[in-house]
């Protein structure tokens, strides 16, 4: 909970005796940001005082629109007692948020002081980003590890729309984020300029398309109410980012009287499956000759994994898991089975869109089963889904919740002749596991010495570094031809993150941070592959990184371009008859050459490199490695090839 009421009452009597400014500062001297050089030197008149000397936080003042561009406010004498904000930091802290990134704006400036002097900074603890599109995608990250929501504060009509792509990309990918946005909404009351200019009369619509739910609370009551149900509307399956706008008014203006009750956060289950469906669907899996089991979005929790190993045990049926630490890479279950393995049933789970194969299966008269919650959740404008899928049996359930149910039922019907059956199917299954596995090592050697260096090098030579300490894989693995899952071995829920869920790039570097920041408090040595052109997106993300001690080894996969759009741009010169000898027009990150070293350097980090012979490559990852385990970030520049 937030300070006690003695400490806040004291300080209340120490600002009152003081020029209200400047005691802001003083009163909180170990804050880590409070000492920065300069900030304790700071003159009361340079503290921003845009209240009207009636009292009132109403009027519009011309102190408001200096102090926004640059100039002088005047000095104001006057106290808020008790801010609408603090009573918003209790209603946040009983949400057990962590940590919260945030662009500083002066739309939820009221808030931001009662979070770090009043919520004395912790739970959550403000993250400073550079940019809104890198706090919303940290969060992103974190979400991914922790598997619950951390904050994102944001400016403004101006920061979210900055924020919005990466909203996008949470909202594509499930994945629950809890946003705050300031306004002026009360055009009466706001100055004009900026106040205004970053207002809007609907805020939320700017993203609703692809936010979960948002509201735009009018009172204190309604801000406790909304925000707690927010907090459960982005964790209940399937999740997504929620949207709070948060008027200065409301956060700035004195509390009138008692504060309202907060009301208890009660998680709502997730919707398990309909149990004629799910019948219905062991009956398909017992049956079939060569089921299949995709899982994408699927374990939200370590649970997850284990009912998934379950599942295809009990089924002995090959399990390919996408985007997700869904199921162990090196299980025997592991893969799509053997060459030439054309499912009969597949069992498709929290799978986004998996039309263009339950098309071609029909035709031979395969059979498919969806478990997903996202049928419960649509939107119209954007569209993240493709045709009407004509799947056989479609079950608006979350997968995970669903499974128990599903499995309990495969056991009920499974005569002994089968389960023999099944076994039989199992070894062969595992015989195609071991040899795929055998390929993927021989196929890694291919180009070994290559300069640039090859991506199967890059991560096996990464591998032997990482193996034997708490690891976790938190960038994208679509890029680098999925060389870690094919080379490594991954079972535990946090040792991948996936990809961005839009395709949005720009998203990898902050969510990297993110998922790094989640998994600093369990100890584990957090590792980032990271493309050039999503760095180049957002790149203050390293400063983020190295302010708040977030240890992260980020090797830069570092191919000089877009390289998706080189192969885009070459295979449309093909298609039109034409040379593709000037693909790299509008598509290289050449001449000059970006010193990703200096970058990190530049942020506050290790940074070396540019490594192109593969020779110096395990030892740069172990100093990159050693700067990591004792809890700073660091960057290695790798030159790679290009896939
Ligand atoms: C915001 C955004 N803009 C443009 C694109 C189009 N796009 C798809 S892949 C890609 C290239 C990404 O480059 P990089 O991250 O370096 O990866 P590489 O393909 O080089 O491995 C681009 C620009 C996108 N997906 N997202």
């Amino acid at each position: 909970m937030a300070k006690s009421k003695k400490a806040s009452v004291d300080r209340r009597g120490f600002l009152k005796g003081a020029a209200a400014g400047a005691a802001v500062l003083v009163a909180k001297p170990q804050l880590a940001d409070a000492q920065q050089p300069g900030a304790s030197q700071q003159s009361a008149q340079q503290i921003p005082q845009n209240r009207g000397a009636s009292g009132s936080a109403a009027e519009p003042t011309q102190v408001a629109l200096a102090r926004e561009t640059g100039g002088r406010p005047a000095e104001n004498s006057r106290v808020i007692e008790h801010p609408g904000s603090d009573y918003m930091v209790d209603v946040i802290k009983s949400l057990n948020i962590e940590y919260l990134a945030a662009n500083p704006g002066s739309t939820y400036e009221s808030l931001h002081e009662s979070l770090i002097n009043y919520g004395d900074n912790k739970m959550p603890e403000f993250l400073t980003a550079c940019h809104e599109e890198s706090a919303v995608a940290m969060a992103h990250g974190y979400a991914k590890i922790e598997g619950k929501p951390m904050m994102a504060l944001i400016h403004g009509d101006i920061g979210l729309q900055h924020a919005s792509m990466a909203i996008y990309n949470a909202y594509v990918d499930r994945v629950p984020i809890y946003m705050i946005v300031g306004n002026h909404a009360d055009g009466a009351r706001r100055a004009p300029g900026v106040q205004s200019l970053h207002s809007a009369q609907d805020l939320g619509a700017l993203v609703r398309d692809f936010t979960k739910w948002d509201d735009e609370p009018l009172s204190l009551g309604h801000f406790a109410d909304t925000a707690v149900r927010a907090y459960n509307i982005a964790r209940t399956p399937p999740g997504g980012p929620v949207l709070l706008v948060c008027n200065h008014e409301l956060q700035a203006d004195p509390i009138q009287g008692a504060t309202p009750r907060i009301p208890k956060l009660t998680l709502t289950s997730p919707p398990a499956g309909d149990m004629a469906a799910v019948q219905g669907a062991a009956k398909l899996l017992i049956n079939a000759e060569r089921p299949q089991i995709i899982a994408q979005r699927m374990a939200r929790t370590p649970e997850g994994m284990a009912l998934l190993v379950e599942l295809a045990e009990v089924l002995q049926a090959p399990v390919n898991s996408q985007e997700r630490m869904n199921f162990p890479t090196r299980h025997p279950l592991a893969g799509t089975g053997w060459q030439g393995y054309q499912p009969d049933v597949t069992l498709n789970l929290e799978v986004a869109d998996i039309l263009p194969q339950a098309r071609i299966d029909r035709t031979r008269g395969a059979k498919t089963i969806a478990i997903t919650a996202v049928s419960l959740a649509h939107k119209s404008n954007i569209q993240d889904f493709g045709h009407y899928a004509d799947i056989d049996l479609d079950i608006g359930a979350d997968a995970q919740a669903t499974l128990p149910a599903l499995i309990e039922e495969i056991k009920k019907q499974l005569t002994p002749d089968r389960k023999r059956t099944l076994q039989e199917r199992g070894a062969k299954l595992a015989e195609a596991h071991k040899k795929a596995w055998e390929q993927q090592i021989e196929q890694a050697q291919y180009g070994w010495d290559s300069s640039p260096i090859s991506l199967a090098r890059l991560s096996a030579e990464l591998w032997p570094l990482i193996k034997n300490e708490d690891w976790s894989l938190v960038s994208w693995q679509g890029f680098i031809s999925n060389w870690p899952n094919r080379l490594w071995k991954f079972d535990k829920h946090y040792q991948y993150i996936g990809g961005q869920g839009a395709g949005g790039m720009g998203y990898g570097a902050p969510a990297a941070v993110g998922a790094a920041l989640a998994n600093r408090k369990h100890g584990r040595l957090s590792v980032s592959i990271q493309t050039d052109g999503d760095l180049n997106y957002a790149p203050g993300v390293l400063w983020t990184a190295a302010h708040h001690r977030i240890p992260l080894l980020t090797i830069m996969h570092n191919n000089r371009g877009y390289h998706q759009e080189v192969m885009f741009v070459e295979e449309q010169a093909a298609l039109h008859n034409r040379g593709a000898d000037r693909s790299h027009i509008g598509t290289k990150l050449w001449d000059p050459n970006i010193d990703y070293a200096k970058m990190a350097q530049a942020y506050g980090m290790h940074g070396e490199g540019p490594i192109t012979n593969p020779d110096d490559l395990v030892p740069s990852l172990k100093r990159g490695l050693e700067i990591v385990k004792k809890g700073e970030p660091a960057m290695i520049d790798v030159v790679t090839q290009p896939r």
